[in-house]
């Protein structure tokens, strides 16, 4: 037991390392489809899914929401805010390696004590900052990204970088540039902007345009900053079209890549997208991943999901594999994650209340994918989807089809091809035999 447990308290007491039993384990407390050396089209299921826990939801968030008090308990807290990060950085480490997650992330605030002076706030996280890495070297987790929390704090009511107020862009730039060390310190593979309160309440009282160049400005900063010190992966932008603000200015992959090309910031950023944000948005999960893909910028995903009947962000732990394959199918196609991973952004209901719970629930997240994972690679190594797909380009692969992609046709062109044949015969898009063929797949 020692070897996975960190600190001077063990967190998660009766809880050992998280092994592979097979679907047909009844142990809740073990994977039934994760087998992490598992190899799946060359690379092992750890290699491709680079699982990833995130801070806040796991080791921050007790259960409040806008109707009720906290329900759980966290026996790393602490009166002394410093004792209570030490605390809370061991329960994390110990949580992540018995589970057997390679990653994690973070916000500022959620690893360290924040402090309205400037210095203080630093002092607190560079301290933090040293904990955190001296754990990510006894342990080898490592960090997936980290970002700063630029809208709990009442100053950012009104916004961070988007902000009327210009004393309030600083602080946020203040909160970035320490976020920016920290990464650097502790060999963080992304950076991301998560723009919660980069929107607007009203349009009344906003000027969208002025609030849109600050923000790109401050991109800008951040990346100049960044790079001087020595970061070298990608910034991700973290679309989301509202909630809590009425609108935010990244709503969805499309706005974002838009935004990111129109200030020239594509080649430094990327996005991370989040499956209950392209929801929320009305899209699909894999729409926006696709998005992302073709633009070459899928930089990382937060791994979630929302709840149909709910608008929210519900932030669910992912079980659900039918869209996770389709999610694994883009990822795959892509070429599968560089520095990117499946972050949990998920939370625990409220009423999910043992200790236990947050292993069966990253657990389910992660077999989740494991099974998405395999079944993506057959469909795709199979090529029967694929070969579906193909036939209904076919006519562009030869003759005028062709000669129209190559650029060599005019408008009068095509008009004289239209009138020199009959009316096109219909064709079929196929769509229910495709969809019956992904069932076979995943339940065949
Ligand atoms: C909120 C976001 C947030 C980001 C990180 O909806 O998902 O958790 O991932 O700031
Ligand atoms: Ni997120
Ligand atoms: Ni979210």
């Amino acid at each position: 037991m020692k070897d996975y447990f960190i600190g001077e308290e063990e967190f998660f007491p009766g809880i050992g390392k998280i092994g592979y039993e097979g679907p047909k384990s009844d142990n809740p407390l073990a994977f039934k489809f994760y087998d992490p050396q598992k190899k799946v089209g060359g690379k092992t299921m750890a290699e491709h899914l680079r699982f990833s826990i995130a801070y806040w939801h796991s080791f921050c968030a007790k259960g409040s929401d806008p109707f009720g008090n906290e329900t759980m308990v966290f026996p790393w807290s602490d009166p002394d805010p410093m004792i209570a990060a030490r605390k809370k950085a061991d329960a994390a480490f110990e949580f992540t390696t018995k589970l057997g997650a390679e990653y994690y992330c973070f916000h500022d605030i959620d690893a360290a004590p924040d402090a309205s002076s400037v210095t203080e706030y630093e002092r607190n996280y560079f301290a933090v900052a040293e904990m955190l890495k001296s754990l990510q070297n006894e342990t080898g987790v490592k960090l997936l990204w980290n970002t700063s929390n630029m809208f709990s704090h009442p100053r950012y009511m009104n916004g961070a970088a988007s902000n009327p107020e210009f004393s309030i862009l600083a602080r946020a730039a203040a909160q970035v540039k320490a976020s920016l060390d920290v990464n650097v310190l502790l060999g963080g593979q992304n950076y991301v902007f998560w723009g919660g309160r980069e929107g607007y309440m009203s349009l009344l009282n906003t000027r969208m345009k002025q609030e849109q160049d600050h923000i790109a400005r401050f991109f800008m900063l951040a990346r100049d900053y960044g790079r001087k010190i020595g970061f070298t992966g990608p910034f991700l932008i973290e679309p989301k079209p509202m909630e809590p603000s009425k609108h935010q200015y990244d709503y969805d992959a499309a706005t974002a890549i838009g935004f990111l090309r129109n200030y020239g910031l594509d080649k430094d950023f990327k996005c991370n997208i989040e499956n209950n944000h392209a929801t929320l948005a009305g899209h699909t999960f894999a729409h926006d991943l696709q998005v992302c893909a073709d633009a070459g910028m899928l930089g990382s995903v937060d791994a979630n999901e929302g709840d149909a009947q709910n608008g929210w962000d519900t932030d669910e732990f992912p079980t659900n594999v039918y869209d996770s394959v389709e999610a694994m199918m883009v990822i795959l196609k892509m070429g599968g994650f560089t520095t990117g991973g499946l972050n949990f952004d998920a939370k625990l209901r409220r009423n999910s209340t043992d200790r236990e719970d947050l292993f069966i629930a990253h657990i389910g997240g992660m077999d989740t994918f494991a099974l998405a994972l395999e079944i993506a690679d057959r469909i795709i190594s199979d090529g029967k989807l694929d070969t579906m797909v193909a036939n209904r380009y076919r006519s562009y692969e030869s003759g005028k089809g062709a000669e129209f992609e190559a650029g060599k046709l005019t408008l009068a062109d095509l008009r004289d091809i239209a009138a020199s044949q009959p009316e096109p015969a219909l064709v079929s898009g196929k769509q229910e035999m495709i969809k019956n063929l992904i069932n076979q797949y995943i339940f065949g």
